[in-house]
């Protein structure tokens, strides 16, 4: 008796500390991720004019919790060498960066190129090919130029061509040497953090109305933008598009309780599903759900039309299939725990129309309020993707831990483990097709309204000295070592002192 509990307990503790799966497949590759307002500086150098976030840190300093900005960052645009030795270091098969479109278009309409924006970004491109790092390049990572935002934003339906000037100026000057580009960085983020709330900037905070006209244009920008470059560029280019969506990962509290259930569905499709369904769906347009759920909130608010206007037919087409990958950002897990409105929630408002209560109350935690450890649900997350959009390919475009900027970042280096373990598991076990890992990110950056109070880093940067010099922390190493072999590491250095073997 004695003995059979003593094995089980070895089952048990062996089953809770072993990875199924350590190996990467061959081919499936990693990199790492930056945006160019959280690294660049130089915010009004050589002809660099305002974005969003210029403006919004300068005009109400007070809405970054430690009142930094992005004026000097990481001072990448002075420093982008000392970035692309760093990836060297690491080993990463690819570098995700982005484009600052107002050091490209001052005016952010295409009248008006910068010779200087251009300079910039073949340097940086001619510096990674030296080191063959193959680069996948975002459009639009957050940072609207101030003049078109002051014409509305993304709320302004001539967005649409706005950003398609923009992309083909970019298909047209760097295409030669980015062969993977993605249009936008977390849609959603962009229009309902920003548009329907105020924690991104422009921080107009239309709540249930200014974040339903943002995914109008934006949707309808993307899709431009890709069928630009799959019929005029891509015949001699020969690169890849594709769109990165951002997750909050939502599960039932309880598994059982079937109302949860349904709940935790609805709020995903509000979620991943509103820029996922229009584009990855044999169907198109928003999910049903969203459709039904902000339609009978809008009657209940005596509107004598629904706040989400649905695509029309030329439309629902013109934006289906519009990705050559489903690129997912991914960073946590929250429950749903029943009907009913959000403690939190604005009114009207996106999160008002799902019509579930939340809770973060979930896993371990991490220096950012939003971010818990919840490395199952990453799994999920994933075997509902294949399920739901037609067993895409996947690449991860983001995934990462903050904490408050230690080098020996164990807590970091236990979320990339279990995270990646994740991915393996839902690989090998369900044939879910994730090809590549972005980590996020290469070093300490302006982390947009914490500033630098929340580090999600491989290096430590030093924001106090001109210099920025940068110290790789322990994950750092972790993340060589996982590349260089393409297969977790095991070795007990990796591990808190608390949980090494003994
Ligand atoms: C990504 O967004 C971004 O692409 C990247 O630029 C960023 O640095 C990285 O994550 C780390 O955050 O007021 O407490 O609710 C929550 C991930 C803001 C998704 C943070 C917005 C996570 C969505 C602020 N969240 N973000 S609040």
């Amino acid at each position: 008796m004695a003995s059979s509990i003593t094995i089980l307990a070895a089952i048990l503790v062996l089953s809770h500390t072993c990875q199924a799966y350590t190996k990467f497949p061959d081919g499936f590759t990693f990199g790492v991720a930056t945006a160019a307002h959280q690294i660049e500086g130089a915010w009004d150098v050589n002809g660099k004019s305002e974005n969003v976030w210029d403006h919004l840190t300068h005009t109400k300093p007070w809405m970054v919790a430690d009142f930094t900005n992005g004026d000097i960052a990481c001072d990448s645009y002075n420093r982008y060498q000392e970035d692309v030795d760093e990836l060297d270091y690491l080993g990463v098969d690819f570098y995700r960066f982005s484009l600052s479109w107002s050091r490209i278009l001052p005016t952010g309409r295409i009248d008006q190129i910068n010779p200087d924006g251009i300079r910039y970004y073949n340097d940086l491109l001619d510096a990674l090919a030296a080191k063959n790092i193959e680069p996948l390049v975002t459009l639009f990572h957050w940072d609207l130029p101030q003049s078109l935002q002051d014409l509305g934003g993304w709320a302004n339906p001539k967005m649409v061509d706005y950003f398609r000037g923009y992309a083909d100026v970019c298909f047209r000057e760097f295409g030669d040497k980015i062969k993977s580009w993605i249009t936008f960085n977390e849609p959603y983020e962009i229009c309902e953090d920003a548009y329907g709330d105020e924690k991104k900037a422009p921080a107009i905070d239309s709540h249930g109305v200014g974040n339903y006209l943002c995914s109008d244009t934006l949707l309808k920008a993307h899709a431009e933008a890709y069928h630009l470059y799959d019929e005029t560029y891509r015949p001699t280019q020969n690169g890849k598009i594709m769109i990165s969506i951002n997750s909050i990962w939502y599960e039932p509290k309880d598994p059982e309780n079937a109302q949860q259930v349904t709940l935790a569905e609805t709020a995903n499709q509000f979620k991943f599903g509103w820029f996922a369904h229009p584009i990855f769906t044999d169907k198109g347009g928003y999910p049903e759900v969203m459709v039904a759920n902000v339609a009978a909130q809008s009657e209940g608010e005596g509107l004598a039309r629904s706040r989400l206007e649905q695509f029309d037919d030329y439309w629902i087409e013109r934006i289906k299939g519009t990705s050559d990958f489903l690129g997912i950002n991914h960073y946590t897990t929250f429950l749903v725990t029943g009907p009913g409105v959000d403690p939190t929630a604005k009114s009207p408002s996106w999160l008002k129309d799902i019509g579930a209560v939340t809770t973060m109350e979930v896993g371990g935690d991490s220096a950012s309020e939003w971010l818990r450890v919840v490395p199952s649900g990453f799994a999920n997350l994933l075997r509902w993707c294949k399920k739901s959009y037609n067993d895409p390919l996947i690449y991860i475009t983001e995934n990462g831990f903050s904490d408050r900027g230690t080098l020996e970042d164990y807590g970091r280096i236990s979320y990339y483990n279990d995270y990646l373990s994740a991915i393996l598991d839902v690989i090998n076990d369900d044939d879910v097709k994730v090809l590549g890992y972005t980590a996020w990110t290469l070093m300490d950056n302006f982390e947009w309204r914490a500033g630098f109070s929340e580090r999600f880093g491989f290096y430590y940067v030093n924001i106090t000295d001109p210099a920025r010099p940068r110290t790789p922390k322990l994950s750092a190493e972790y993340y060589k070592q996982l590349i260089a072999n393409r297969e977790l590491p095991q070795d007990d250095k990796f591990k808190a002192p608390s949980a090494r073997r003994q």
